[in-house]
C-alpha cells in the first residue's frame, strides 16, 4: 500500500489493532429457532450465484410494477448502469398505497416520538392520506416532475411525508442533515439549484431549541433557483418570514386534498440526491434513482433484518438525513410494510435511559444503530438498559463504522440478553443498500466482522495492483460488479463520478468500483473492514473530509495554515484533530491562544456544522511535508494518538516533528 500517493499518506491506522481483531474466533450461530424462521437462508446464495440478474429480477418482483422491464441490467455504457430496463413504477405508491390497498390501512407505519415526550401514530392509511396531500401542496407551489426539492428537517412525521411527496411526483429529493449549516446547506441548494427548501421553525435538541427556518434564510438569500420555502411548525420560536416565498405547512398541506393518483415513472427516474464529503472541499451529490434502488432496499431489509411485518417492530436510530435513514428509515422498511418507531431526540434526553424505555414501550423487536451509539452506552453504563424490558428485541444491527469487538459483545450481551444475532452491514451512500452482511438465520459471525457479501451483490479484496489478496491479507475493497442499488452519477459532475470511483481498479470485463475502504480477510475468508484509505474520516459514523475541516478553518482570518487528520476516539470512532499555524500575533499569550481556539472551534461549527467541530486543535509553528508540498497526515495522526513517529524520511525538513512534539508538550 505505501507505494501509492494518496492512499498511503493517511491509510487506516488501525494495523496495531488489527492483529486484536484477525485472532478474533468466538463465532456466534443463529439459534436453531432463529435459523428455521428465517426470512433468508442457504438458498438465496445458492440462486444468486447460479444466476446473478436472474435472482435480482426475483428481488425486484417485491415491488407493484406499472410496466415490467424487459432487461434486469444493461452495463453496456459502464459505468452507467441501467437496471430494470423498460420497468415503470412509483416508489411512494410502493411504500404506501399498496398496502392500504392489500387492506393493511389499519397498521401502524411509525410510532413517532417527540423529544419532549409528545407522540404521533400513524398508520399507512394516515401516511397514505398526508402523503397525497403533501403531494397536492408541492403540485399547487409549480413543482414538476425532475426538479429538485432541498430538505431540511428534524426527525419529525413531515420529514418522511416530504420525501415520499416528491418520490410520488418524480421530485428529486435532496435531504440535508438538519445539524448542517447555513453555509454547508447554501453549497447543496446551489449545486442541485433546488427550486423548494422543506424545514421547520426549529428543532428539540437536548432540551433546547435551535433555529432551522433562520438558517434556510441565510442559505438562501442569494440562491436564485430558490423560489419557496416551506415551513412546518414544529417548536414554535419566533422566525423571520417573506411573504413572496415562505408557506406554513400548516397553512398549505392541511387543507389538500386527500385524494392523489400516482403516475408511474421509468426505472431509472431520479429518485435522490444525497450530498456525501470526498476528499475535496467540495461535497459529492449522490445520485440515486428509482427501481433498482428500491428494490436493494426492500431486499435487503427483508434479508438483513429478518423483518416479519406483522408482528415486527423495527426502529432504525438514525437520522434521514444521512443515507441509512433514506434506505432504512424510509424506502426499505415502508416498502416492505414494516411497523417503524421513529424518534426525534438525542439519546440522553431526559435521561440516559431514553432508548431503552422507548424499545420497552413500543416493544421493539429489531434495533439498527451505530457503533459510536454503542460505545457512548457502553460509557454511560449497562446498569441503564438493565433498568428496563428489552426482552422484546430479537435481532440487532450495526453500521457506521467497523464495530470494534468489545462493542460487538457489549451490544449482544447487554442488549441484546447474550442471544440476539447481531449484523453488522458495511455499505455506502454510494452503494445505496446494505453490501456486505451476516445473514442473520445462516451466519455464525464473529464481533467486528462484517463477514461476507450478500447473495446478489460481488465484492472482493485487490492489493494496489487489482489482484485479489489472498486469506490473511488486506488491500482495497472493490466491488466488481454492478449491482440494483449503485449511485448512478454524482450530480453534475461525471468526469469526479469517474475519477473517483472508476479510475483505480478494472478486470477484463471493464471498470470496478473503489470503495475508498481497507479491509482484510482473514484465516477463514470472513472480511473485516479497516477504515477509509482516502482522506474522509469518519466521526461518529459520518463521513467528514479533512479538506473541508481545514477549508473551514483557514477562511478564517486568524489562521495560516491548517492540516486535518482523524485520531482514534473511543467513543466516536474517530476525533477530529487540527493542527493550526495562526498569522503572526493573533495568540501572544496563553489566554488569547485558549480563546482562540475557541473561537476556531465554533467557527468549523459556523462553516460545517457542530459534527465537524475538532476535538481539539492545536497551535504548531510548521506542518510535516513531503518534498512534493504532500502533508503528512500520517505523522500527525501519530502525535494525535500519542504514538512513537513512523518513518520520518520523506519529510522535507525532519525537524519539524521535533518541533511540533515538542510544542505540545506544553498545556493548552
Ligand atoms: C451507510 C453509511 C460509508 C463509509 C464506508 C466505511 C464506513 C459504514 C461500515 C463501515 C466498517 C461497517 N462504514 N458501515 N465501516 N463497517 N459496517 O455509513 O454510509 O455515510 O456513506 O459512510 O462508512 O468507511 O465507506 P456513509
Amino acid at each position: 500500500m505505501t507505494q501509492q500517493t494518496g492512499a498511503a499518506e493517511s491509510g487506516p491506522s488501525s494495523a496495531a489493532t488489527l492483529d486484536n481483531l484477525l485472532s478474533e474466533n468466538r463465532t456466534f450461530p443463529p439459534s436453531e429457532e432463529f435459523a428455521l424462521a428465517a426470512n433468508a437462508t442457504q438458498a438465496l446464495y445458492d440462486e444468486a450465484s447460479a444466476d446473478r440478474e436472474a435472482f435480482w429480477g426475483v428481488q425486484a418482483e417485491r415491488l407493484h410494477w406499472d410496466t415490467r422491464w424487459t432487461q434486469v441490467l444493461d452495463w453496456s455504457n459502464a459505468p452507467f448502469a441501467k437496471w430494470f430496463v423498460g420497468g415503470r413504477l412509483n416508489v411512494a405508491y410502493n411504500c404506501v398505497d399498496r398496502h392500504v390497498e392489500a387492506g393493511h390501512g389499519d397498521q401502524v407505519a411509525i410510532h413517532w416520538e417527540g423529544e419532549p415526550g409528545d407522540t404521533r401514530t400513524i398508520t399507512y392509511a394516515d401516511l397514505r392520506r398526508e402523503v397525497a396531500k403533501t403531494a397536492n401542496a408541492l403540485i399547487s407551489l409549480g413543482l414538476s416532475a425532475g426538479d429538485r426539492v432541498a430538505i431540511y428537517l428534524p426527525m419529525i412525521p413531515e420529514a418522511v411525508f416530504a420525501m415520499l411527496a416528491c418520490a410520488r411526483l418524480g421530485l428529486t429529493h435532496s435531504v440535508v442533515f438538519g445539524g448542517f449549516s447555513a453555509e454547508a446547506l447554501r453549497t447543496r441548494i446551489d449545486d442541485a439549484e433546488a427550486s423548494l427548501v422543506i424545514t421547520s421553525d426549529g428543532q428539540n435538541r437536548r432540551g433546547k431549541v435551535l433555529g432551522l427556518k433562520e438558517n434556510v434564510d441565510t442559505a438562501v438569500r442569494d440562491a436564485d433557483s430558490v423560489r419557496n420555502v416551506l415551513v412546518v411548525r414544529r417548536t414554535g420560536n419566533e422566525v423571520d418570514w417573506d411573504d413572496s416565498r415562505d408557506v406554513w405547512w400548516h397553512d398549505l398541506v392541511d387543507g389538500q386534498s386527500e385524494e392523489h393518483t400516482p403516475e408511474a415513472f421509468d426505472a431509472e427516474h431520479p429518485l435522490f440526491i444525497l450530498y456525501t464529503s470526498g476528499t475535496t472541499g467540495k461535497p459529492k451529490g449522490i445520485l440515486h434513482t428509482s427501481g433498482g434502488y428500491l428494490t436493494q432496499a426492500a431486499y435487503t431489509h427483508h434479508a438483513v433484518f429478518d423483518l416479519k411485518p406483522d408482528t415486527d417492530v423495527y426502529w432504525c436510530g438514525a437520522d434521514v438525513g444521512w443515507v441509512t435513514g433514506h434506505s432504512y428509515i424510509v424506502y426499505g422498511p415502508l416498502a416492505n410494510r414494516a411497523t417503524s418507531v421513529m424518534y426525534e431526540g438525542t439519546p440522553n434526553t431526559p435521561h440516559e435511559g431514553r432508548w431503552w424505555e422507548i424499545v420497552q414501550r413500543y416493544r421493539v423487536s429489531i434495533l439498527y444503530t451505530a457503533p459510536t451509539t454503542i460505545r457512548t452506552f457502553m460509557k454511560w453504563g449497562s446498569e441503564i438498559p438493565a433498568k428496563h424490558d428489552l426482552s422484546s428485541l430479537r435481532l440487532l444491527g450495526s453500521v457506521g463504522e467497523p464495530i470494534n469487538p468489545e462493542a460487538w459483545m457489549w451490544y449482544r450481551e447487554h442488549i441484546g440478553a447474550a442471544a440476539t444475532p447481531v449484523v453488522d452491514t458495511w455499505w455506502q451512500t454510494e452503494t445505496g443498500g446494505i453490501m456486505i452482511s451476516p445473514l442473520p438465520g445462516v451466519t455464525a459471525a464473529k464481533p467486528g466482522s462484517a463477514m461476507g457479501v450478500l447473495p446478489g451483490i460481488s465484492a472482493k479484496i485487490v492489493d494496489e495492483n487489482g489482484a485479489e489478496v489472498s486469506r490473511g491479507g488486506g488491500g482495497y475493497l472493490v466491488l466488481d460488479q454492478p449491482w440494483p442499488g449503485m449511485l448512478r452519477g454524482i450530480w453534475g459532475d461525471e468526469q469526479r463520478f469517474r475519477d473517483t470511483y472508476w479510475s483505480r481498479f478494472r478486470d477484463e470485463s471493464g471498470p470496478i468500483y473503489f470503495a475508498g475502504d481497507g479491509a482484510k480477510y482473514d484465516s477463514d475468508g470472513a472480511i473485516w473492514l479497516l477504515g477509509r484509505v482516502d482522506d474522509v474520516m469518519n466521526v461518529s459514523g459520518h463521513r467528514i473530509s479533512t479538506t473541508e475541516v481545514e477549508s473551514a478553518l483557514v477562511s478564517h482570518s486568524s489562521v495560516a495554515e491548517a492540516a486535518v487528520v482523524g485520531a482514534a476516539d473511543a467513543t466516536t470512532g474517530q476525533g477530529i484533530v487540527a493542527f493550526v499555524i495562526l498569522r503572526g500575533g493573533d495568540a501572544d499569550s496563553a489566554d488569547e491562544g485558549a480563546a482562540l481556539v475557541k473561537q476556531l472551534r465554533d467557527h468549523v461549527a459556523k462553516e460545517i456544522g457542530p459534527i465537524a467541530k475538532p476535538r481539539q486543535i492545536l497551535v504548531v509553528p510548521e506542518l510535516p511535508k513531503t518534498r512534493s508540498g504532500k502533508i503528512m497526515r500520517r505523522l500527525l495522526r501519530d502525535v494525535a494518538e500519542n504514538r512513537e513517529l513512523g518513518d520520518v524520511t520523506t519529510l522535507q525538513d525532519s525537524s519539524v516533528m521535533k518541533l511540533i512534539s515538542s510544542g505540545l508538550a506544553k498545556p493548552g
